[in-house]
């Protein structure tokens, strides 16, 4: 069975990573005009790299949560027929053991060079505007997608949609394209689907199946019930 997971901030919510659009989440702090679009980081980008930097630093203090075990779990099982595509910019698929993870919105961990392009794992803060290990100039941001940007890997994640038995999505309002629509293309192309988040998306009518707790608790049952 080949199966494509796609993950949201709900699926970290448990590990203590804040979520964006729920009450304590971090749109609440901030307008998402502010920090989250091309344009913000040209007028501010001291700002926004104090946004950035303060949560590549509160990695530090997460661990995953029985949901991300649980994905790397099944993906030992299935292996190459598990994709998981995560809007998360967080490493917590990783650190539980998941290898095949497409980061659609960016990393944290990485910062891309606007001046050559180049992609660099990046670990320290970026307000103190640090060179590209590359070319050396002072033009490093956050890898990472924001409003207006595209995606990355979409003609992967279409190409794993269209193949799939079965899509599921975890932790995710779904109010942000093109993830949002997934739902919309898995169903289009005959693949089942099923949602598991805390409460029911914006997208819950579109799928075949919903099913509404904490990642943590429902992530773990439906992996079990998957491997039989
Ligand atoms: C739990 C839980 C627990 C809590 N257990 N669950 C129509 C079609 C296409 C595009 C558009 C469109 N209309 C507008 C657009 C453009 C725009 C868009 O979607 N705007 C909307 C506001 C309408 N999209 C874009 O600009 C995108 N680019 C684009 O479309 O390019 C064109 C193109 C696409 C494809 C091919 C070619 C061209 C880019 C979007 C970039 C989004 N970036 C951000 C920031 C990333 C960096 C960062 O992290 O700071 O991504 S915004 C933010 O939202 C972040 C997230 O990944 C994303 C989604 O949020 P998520 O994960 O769903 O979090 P929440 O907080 O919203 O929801 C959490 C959920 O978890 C809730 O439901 C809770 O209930 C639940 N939950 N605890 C289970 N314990």
């Amino acid at each position: 069975m080949k199966v494509v997971v796609l993950t949201g901030a709900g699926i970290s919510a448990e590990s203590g990573v804040p979520t964006f659009r729920d009450a304590d989440g971090l749109w609440e702090g901030h307008r998402v005009e502010d920090v989250a679009t091309p344009e913000a980081y040209d007028a501010q980008p001291l700002a926004v790299h104090r946004f950035y930097d303060a949560r590549r630093a509160a990695l530090g203090d997460v661990h995953p949560n029985p949901a991300h075990v649980a994905l790397a779990r099944l993906e030992d099982a299935l292996g190459d027929d598990l994709l998981v595509v995560t809007q998360n910019i967080d490493d917590l698929h990783e650190r539980a053991g998941s290898q095949r993870v497409l980061h659609m919105h960016g990393e944290l961990l990485s910062a891309v060079c606007r001046s050559c392009h180049e992609r660099s794992q990046w670990t320290e803060d970026l307000g103190d505007f640090p060179p590209c290990p590359r070319c050396g100039l002072t033009d490093l941001r956050p890898d990472v997608v924001w409003f207006g940007e595209v995606p990355y890997e979409m003609d992967r994640i279409h190409a794993a949609l269209q193949d799939a038995d079965l899509f599921v999505s975890i932790g995710t309002s779904g109010a942000v394209y093109p993830a949002a629509g997934f739902v919309m293309h898995a169903a289009a192309v005959g693949v089942r689907t099923l949602e598991l988040n805390l409460q029911p998306s914006e997208g819950t009518s579109f799928f075949d199946e919903s099913r509404h707790g904490p990642a943590g608790v429902l992530v773990p049952v439906w992996v079990d019930e998957l491997l039989g």
